[in-house]
């Protein structure tokens, strides 16, 4: 479905009078305010291929109808939302659920919308018809090597898909691991994946980053061969410069100080991807910032701090991209939102008093450097991200232009109410 762009010039200004109010009033009250538009404009967050039909648990699907049914309106989907948001104009694909059968026509396609193909995505973590050998108990780490032979050449086609495309890092996570105690002995696990993902790296081109992503449990329940952020970096570290640790919000063990894990990850220039989602118990797949916003400006602070010390381009030096989808909400909307939340973090952490909380901290004045980290977080910058919305050329209310213009019943009418999204 095509958004017209009178459509949305119509919608903007139906709320120009009531924005201009509240963003007057916002950017009085800051210094910065141009700064912090400019950067809003730039950054740029990928939409999984994954993430636009409707997500599953191991329990059911509740498929909403109007899904896309191939790779092309896979990005004519992503079209729309970076149409309205003007912040998701990138796509990180998933093979094998979404080969493109024909690279050079799928590049030109998201081209003309502006998308770029951002990290790529292998899968060893299920079996695939007609695969010789299975996964099942595992495949980097496997004990016979024809099935980590097997693994390496999907991650090398998967390099070779990408390069087709224009992009520039493949994402490796694993499920390997073991559900009970005694069935891996873990220093061979682990020496067997290095040796897998070795193997993987020769093949990577030169402007090529390999993303190692962990996650503490799930599938595996008893262990899991790249677990947490020390796995991923000693994997990291033994390949080269060309690979990275991948953070994901929902990866980790209840509580886990995932703000320290960033900043610590920064300052040895190994943080190289960031998976954004929420989650109440673990890798729940939930709306980013629907559950711990807090959290997640915590770790927004630490990645501006972080990448400001190293003199990184916050759009372009990391990969940042939105890993959930849930069964209960339109994929659609809840990218909308998700994509909203992050952008406010992000103005958020960009208008923290990096002076008084460096202060305060010198100082040991703990009230003060509390003071610094909430005032930002308790300000309301929506109008301040509707504004760099509307600068860039998208909509001051991208739900709501959404829901008025009816984009899911048009896209029901037009693929059907049948139609399943390939994934999980
Ligand atoms: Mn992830």
């Amino acid at each position: 479905m095509q958004l017209e762009k009178y459509t949305i010039d119509q919608h903007n200004e139906g709320l120009s009078a009531s924005h201009k109010r509240k963003l007057s009033a916002l950017t009085s009250d800051i210094a910065n305010a141009e700064a912090i538009l400019e950067r809003l404009v730039a950054f740029q967050v990928a939409i999984p291929s994954w993430a636009l039909g409707t997500g599953g648990t191991r329990f059911a699907r509740f498929a909403g109808g109007g899904e896309p049914r191939s790779l092309e309106e896979k990005i004519e989907d992503i079209a729309l939302l970076h149409k309205l948001n003007r912040s998701s104009g990138a796509i990180s694909l998933h093979i094998p659920w979404d080969i493109p059968k024909n690279g050079a026509a799928i590049k030109v396609l998201a081209a003309q919308h502006g998308i770029r193909f951002d990290a790529m995505n292998s899968n060893t973590f299920q079996d695939q018809p007609g695969q010789p050998l299975s996964y099942k108990f595992g495949s980097m780490q496997h004990v016979d090597k024809a099935v980590r032979r097997q693994a390496v050449e999907h991650n090398i086609e998967v390099i070779e898909h990408g390069m087709a495309l224009g992009s520039e890092s493949l994402t490796v996570w694993l499920s390997d691991g073991s559900c009970f105690p005694g069935q891996l002995n873990f220093r061979k696990a682990f020496e067997n994946t290095l040796e897998s993902l070795q193997e993987v790296y020769s093949a990577l081109p030169d402007a090529w980053k390999m993303f190692v992503e962990y996650k503490a449990f799930e599938p595996n329940f008893y262990s899991t061969t790249v677990g947490d952020w020390g796995q991923s970096l000693l994997y990291a570290t033994k390949l080269g410069p060309k690979a990275y640790t991948l953070v994901d919000l929902g990866h980790h063990l209840p509580n886990a100080n995932i703000e320290q894990i960033v900043a610590l990850l920064l300052m040895e220039g190994k943080l190289g991807g960031f998976h954004f989602n929420d989650s109440k118990y673990g890798d729940d797949d939930l709306t980013v910032g629907s559950i711990k916003p807090y959290q997640l400006f915590l770790i927004f602070n630490e990645l501006v701090e972080g990448m400001d010390a190293r003199g990184m381009n916050h759009t372009t030096d990391l990969g940042w991209m939105i890993d959930a989808s849930h069964n209960v909400k339109d994929p659609l909307e809840d990218l909308l939102q998700s994509v909203e939340a992050i952008m406010i973090t992000y103005a958020q952490a960009l208008l923290v008093d990096r002076a008084a909380l460096q202060a305060a901290q010198q100082n040991n004045d703990v009230v003060r450097a509390q003071e610094a980290l909430q005032n930002a977080f308790r300000t309301d910058v929506r109008p301040l991200v509707a504004e760099a919305r509307l600068r860039a050329g998208g909509a001051l209310d991208p739900l709501q232009i959404f829901r008025k213009e009816n984009v899911r019943e048009h896209l029901v009418k037009q693929r059907g109410l049948k139609t399943i999204a390939t994934g999980l």
